[in-house]
């Protein structure tokens, strides 16, 4: 593939005077190339068509306000964390207040609780009103009904870490490398009102009741005690501290994607629509793509759970392992972009879907921009480099943050087959087309491999990687500040809140350190076993999860 990108090609918005703001209240659309209508995938005749101009900037206005409303709602109720990172930017930070400095497991100092999880714990706490929601494994089960390898979803009190319910979900067999022994459900919930929405391990995309059963089961869905025994069982009694399933939709079953290693999606909800990545990636030998056709990102209904939307880029081809960044989004002169990292290393922003399609038609998603974050690493054949640590494509493991009109991303050769290179890029999101030649901003060099999501907070990106090292570079320029060595590989993402940077390493060590320019140690901390997770702060705690317990970190005066 020939990676040289005319400048021609990138059309800055902002320089155009062609272009009318939604602000500036003038009644007319902006003349951007991705403001047309919506084809559906199969062809025929374009959705949009039925849609009049004013309906359009009726929806536009709505997400607008909806978009700039959320953001403020958000920056004023600091007390939940309802998904993983800011709600639609993803960014790595928090404005609660008072959070502990330090605490100690073997002392339990400025520890509100502990609990145990199973024993391997990838999914990062999410946190709304009184429940915790954590994902893990069932080595440690708390319903003896269920033996044996499960994937289990647990919504905790978070007064004292109690189950309140959970989600048990038999493996997917036989599927050694479509759903890993033992990994449990990776993904972390999303939480809007009472419902929940999570991926599980077998790719089954489910809308849960907050409330669980306790208030009874509710539908469509009723068959709970079919889904939570394995195939050759009969199914299993719903008891009050069961999972409620609203509805259900099979990843796999619905769109052909062939899911590698673990399902693992954070999902991102705007309006009526969830957009989800769908972990498809290699075959159980590494060789090839065993779903080329099959879309990365699909946009589900909230309501129904009914796919609405998918990407059209080809992505799957050129997949190097699998498809586990989840979307972000942006607001770029009042447009709204959902903003994804695909698994061929490349960064794609692509239009809000603005309002329920009125057909059963599977849409596609219109692109806005694309950037290819290494484009000179191979594009041809691109499984033959499985393995080679020195040239190798690159893939994109966090997720996409915006940030001022900018993408920050992390990407490089992947953890377990590809080159160890890796940076933290700076993208300019406020252009068109194929960005690659003139939308980088500034490019960091990480240390091996990175799968950590950045963390932007006062002029300062705050990033880790698989190197041991934690970095603190200047937003505008890339400039570094300074750099910490850790004792142990980093997979989790820097949580910055209250002045300070909270990270756990996969060597049981766990640091504070002061979100400023200047290299400040704040305290280290041993834990009880590996983390992989991102630390959560809500409701003035600290949430930490290692891959076997949960702690509840809150400061307590002596
Ligand atoms: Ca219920
Ligand atoms: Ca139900």
């Amino acid at each position: 593939m020939d990676v040289h990108v005319s400048i021609a090609e990138c059309r800055n918005l902002s320089d155009d005077s062609q272009e009318s703001s939604l602000a500036s209240g003038e009644a007319r659309l902006p003349r951007v190339s991705y403001r047309r209508k919506v084809t559906p995938s199969g062809g025929g005749q374009a959705y949009g068509g039925a849609i009049s101009r004013g309906k359009k900037l009726l929806w536009l206005m709505l997400i607008h306000i909806l978009f700039c409303g959320l953001i403020a709602v958000s920056a004023v109720l600091a007390d939940d964390q309802l998904q993983w990172g800011q709600r639609y930017s993803r960014n790595m930070v928090s404005n609660e207040t008072g959070l502990a400095e330090t605490f100690d497991p073997a002392t339990s100092k400025n520890i509100k609780w502990e609990v145990p999880l199973g024993t391997e714990t990838y999914s990062t706490p999410v946190v709304s009103g009184d429940k915790v929601l954590i994902g893990t494994n069932n080595e440690r089960p708390r319903d003896p009904r269920h033996k044996g390898d499960r994937g289990v979803l647990l919504c905790l009190d978070e007064k004292d870490g109690s189950l309140c319910w959970q989600l048990i979900v038999p493996k997917l067999v036989p599927a050694r490398y479509r759903d890993w022994p033992r990994t449990g459900i990776c993904s972390p919930a999303t939480v809007e009102g009472e419902r929940v929405y999570v991926v599980s391990n077998r790719g089954e995309v489910m809308c849960l009741d907050l409330n669980g059963q306790t208030n009874g089961n509710d539908g469509p869905y009723r068959d709970e005690g079919r889904l939570m025994a394995t195939p050759d069982a009969e199914p299993m009694d719903v008891t009050k501290t069961d999972a409620d399933i609203i509805w259900l939709f099979d990843i796999e079953a619905e769109t052909g994607v062939h899911q590698h290693d673990a399902a693992h999606s954070s999902i991102l909800l705007l309006l009526e629509f969830l957009y989800i990545n769908t972990s498809n990636g290699l075959d159980s030998e590494h060789k090839y793509i065993p779903a080329p056709n099959a879309p990365s990102l699909i946009v589900l209904d909230k309501t129904t759970g009914r796919l609405v939307a998918q990407e059209d880029q080809k992505i799957s081809p050129r997949i190097f392992h699998c498809t586990w960044s989840s979307p972000a989004l942006g607001q770029v002169d009042g447009r709204t972009q959902v903003l994804f990292c695909g698994g061929d290393g490349v960064c794609y922003a692509f239009e809000a879907l603005q309002s329920a399609p009125e057909t059963a038609i599977v849409q596609k998603l219109n692109n806005v921009w694309r950037f290819d974050c290494d484009p000179t690493a191979p594009k041809e054949n691109v499984h033959q480099y499985i393995g080679n640590r020195r040239e190798s494509p690159s893939n994109i493991k966090s997720m996409p943050v915006f940030y001022g009109n900018r993408v920050y991303v992390t990407v490089g050769g992947d953890i377990w087959w590809g080159k160890n290179e890796a940076w933290l890029k700076c993208i300019d999101a406020s252009k068109t087309g194929d960005i690659t030649g003139c939308g980088e901003v500034w490019s960091y060099p990480l240390k091996n491999h990175c799968c950590s999501t950045p963390a932007i907070y006062d002029g300062l990106v705050f990033v880790a990687d698989c190197g041991r090292q934690i970095h603190c570079v200047d937003a505008d320029t890339g400039r570094p500040y300074w750099m910490h060595e850790t004792k142990g590989e980093i997979w989790g993402s820097t949580l910055v809140a209250d002045g300070k940077v909270y990270i756990g390493t996969r060597q049981r060590d766990f640091w504070v350190l002061a979100a400023s320019r200047n290299k400040r140690i704040i305290s280290s901390i041993e834990l009880d076993s590996p983390m992989n997770s991102t630390p959560v702060a809500a409701n003035g705690v600290i949430y930490i999860a290692t891959m076997k317990k949960l702690y509840a970190v809150k400061e307590t005066s002596e």
